[in-house]
């Protein structure tokens, strides 16, 4: 924060931004009514990365592409690194996925079933091999388990073995491996969910030691949730690992981050920098996850990583002196004013012409549907199968 005014004050603190892209964003996504297919879908992990490339070449702001195990799937992870290398990104966090195996119908984690759990846990032992193929230093959880009824399940043994299973897959990290478990409060299960919420998953973090921290997706709270309290918390605890951005209006909607709620988006970031979860010297890293089920893919991403950068630039426009003397003095419509203030401050055409002074298009979103990147694809992209999320 600054106690300059104006854009000039923090256009060195936007230097460096990165924003993490899920390769599924990517494929053809949709609820369980329908999937609707797009021209152009990539039909491999590598087209997939080419997409995500093409996000950052127009925007600056994406460097790294996230994997989902076993969707993004291949022979050979030190030649998809070069090939992402070649396409001017790199392969970032790992994700696992243990919600499609029957296996897992009754949980995999926290399976009571000794058999499967150890399958979840070795399909955890496969994406750290993926890690060290990768060089990716974020090894990401977020786990499915959880019961329909009461009574279906026992919740306290669940949480045992959930601890046990952790603790198996946080000893084989490499030294400069993260695990971070994500949570979310209902769905598939709608009774009850092992990692609901920030509180479980910071216990069971904690008791795993330094390299566990925890997954903040902006779409998995109740309506209601304060979630820039929640990033507070977990900044003072040292514990937040991650963001996944993404907007809802309802439960896990998947849509783009910024869209439905930009003054959430912005207090959110708000806490971030306050919290010291922004810049250089931060260990929090900034993905999105999200589905793009009727809007061109590759469009979505570059609006999302924009409406991030823009909202990161509204809130290092706070002025902390003046927040902080409004509310030592107990001011409060003076204090709510300061933040507000910068809010409603337009950095559009600061932007534009931030990334002109940095060889980058000033509107990224044109720049792309001029380029003819889109049509390309579309051409290019017959036969074959087209991804889709899952
Ligand atoms: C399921 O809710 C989910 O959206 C989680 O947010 C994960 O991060 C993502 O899928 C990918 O596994
Ligand atoms: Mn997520
Ligand atoms: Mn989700």
């Amino acid at each position: 924060m600054t106690s300059q005014s104006g854009f000039a004050a923090i256009a060195e603190r936007l230097e460096g931004q990165a924003i993490e892209l899920p390769s599924w964003a990517f494929g053809n996504s949709g609820t369980r009514f329908k999937v609707f297919g797009t021209a152009g879908t990539p039909r491999s992990v590598e087209e997939k990365i080419a997409d995500a490339a093409t996000v950052h070449r127009f925007t600056g702001l994406a460097p790294s592409v996230a994997l989902h195990i076993p969707w993004d799937k291949v022979d050979d992870y030190a030649a998809l690194s070069r090939f992402a290398a070649d396409h001017g990104v790199r392969l970032g966090t790992i994700n696992s996925n243990t919600f499609q195996d029957d296996d897992y119908k009754f949980g995999a984690l926290t399976n009571a079933d000794a058999k499967n759990r150890q399958k979840a846990i070795d399909h955890h032992f496969e994406c750290l091999d993926v890690m060290d193929a990768t060089g990716s230093r974020d090894l990401k959880i977020w786990l499915a388990d959880g019961s329909n009824y009461p009574g279906q399940a026992d919740l306290r043994g669940r949480q045992d073995r959930l601890a046990d299973s952790l603790a198996t897959i946080y000893e084989r990290l490499g030294a400069d491996q993260r695990l971070v478990l994500e949570y979310k409060f209902f769905e598939p299960a709608f009774y009850h969910t092992d990692v609901p919420d920030w509180g479980t998953s910071y216990a069971q973090v904690a008791a795993l030691g330094d390299r566990a921290v925890v997954c903040l997706d902006t779409g998995h709270h109740a309506p209601g949730t304060n979630i820039e309290f929640i990033v507070m918390q977990l900044l003072r605890l040292g514990k937040l690992g991650s963001f996944d951005f993404n907007s809802r209006f309802y439960a896990d909607d998947d849509l783009i981050v910024g869209a439905a709620d930009p003054f959430q988006l912005f207090r959110i970031l708000f806490e971030v920098i306050r919290g010291g979860g922004y810049g250089p010297d931060s260990e929090v890293a900034f993905m999105l996850d999200q589905c793009h089920n009727v809007e061109e893919k590759i469009p979505g991403q570059i609006r999302s990583v924009l409406n991030v950068q823009e909202m990161t630039a509204r809130a290092l426009l706070v002025d902390g002196d003046a927040l902080t003397a409004a509310q030592e003095a107990g001011d409060v419509l003076g204090a709510h004013q300061v933040l507000m203030d910068a809010f409603y401050t337009d950095v559009r055409a600061d932007l534009a012409a931030w990334r002109e002074e940095r060889g980058l298009p000033a509107d990224p979103m044109r720049a792309y549907a001029d380029s003819g990147y889109q049509a390309q694809i579309e051409a290019a992209r017959v036969g074959g199968t087209q991804l889709s999320w899952t």
